[in-house]
């Protein structure tokens, strides 16, 4: 590549990033020894992931998690977690206690999810909204999947006057990256497993607040300590209770840094 001197901070920035990461990828094409036959296979199959839709998923599975935990170095308050390719701004408007919209006859085991939103000492944030988002009890997100209805298990909670929430839902199952698509074919064609544990997404409001994204997992859960999306984090994992008339239970107080 050839350099002319920048013009702007943005350009300079543009070049600097993209000729360290055009360079590390030619290194290791060297190294690898990289023949003709795969670099063709390799951009028939980047081709079809713009194709089946898939860049979303590819690249939130993969690199995601290393830009949040950058993020994340810069907040004081609760941790945050990736956002991942199925968040849909605009889920119906409830107020706690509430219950995720579903299926009359939605499958899985009932989960009552608890909690208050507060600033970084724990006062209350009246008026916050905990914007939740989660695969069904097939591992199924509504919208991205053609089983679940438009909004099911999806909605903008807000909290009470004391920031407290609580949320009756049903437990997500964990989360199998699509066999069929290029995504998931080339992760068999590496011999890896195609997983995610089972997790609730959140995004978490408040006025005057830096908004919160992030993710709740399950302790002792299938795939918690292999993630293919590498975005587990241990205070991010909850326990599940038991509640006395048999549903599930978890719990999780949101700390959120000043805007
Ligand atoms: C998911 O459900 C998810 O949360 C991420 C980050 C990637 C793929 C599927
Ligand atoms: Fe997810």
């Amino acid at each position: 590549m050839t350099t002319t001197a920048p013009v702007n901070p943005t350009q300079q920035r543009t070049a600097e990033v993209v000729a360290d990461i055009f360079g590390v990828i030619n290194e290791r094409l060297v190294r690898h020894s990289v023949t003709y036959p795969e670099y063709q296979a390799a951009k028939a199959w980047l081709i079809r992931i713009g194709e089946a839709g898939e860049w979303p998923l590819l690249l939130d599975v993969f690199f995601e998690h290393t830009i949040e935990k950058l993020a994340s170095e810069r907040r004081e308050g609760s941790s945050g977690c990736i956002e991942g390719p199925y968040y849909v701004p605009g889920a119906p408007e409830l107020s706690s206690p509430a219950t995720l919209p579903q299926r009359p006859d939605e499958p899985g085991d009932v989960l009552v999810f608890t909690g208050t939103v507060g600033d970084l000492d724990g006062n209350p944030l009246a008026g916050s909204v905990v914007d939740i988002w989660q695969a069904d009890a097939h591992g199924f997100y509504s919208q991205f999947h053609p089983d679940p209805p438009q909004w099911n298990l999806r909605a903008n909670v807000t909290t009470d006057e004391r920031g407290g929430f609580e949320i009756t839902t049903v437990v997500p199952a964990p989360y199998e990256i699509p066999k069929e698509g290029p995504t998931g074919q080339m992760i068999r064609a590496a011999g890896w497993h195609h997983w995610r544990p089972a997790h609730l997404h959140m995004m978490v409001r408040a006025p005057g607040r830096r908004t919160l994204t992030s993710q709740l997992f399950f302790a002792g859960g299938k795939y918690v300590d292999e993630d293919i999306a590498s975005a587990v984090k241990p205070e991010l994992t909850l326990e599940l209770g038991r509640l006395g008339d048999g549903r599930y239970s978890a719990e999780y107080d949101f700390r959120l840094d000043p805007a």
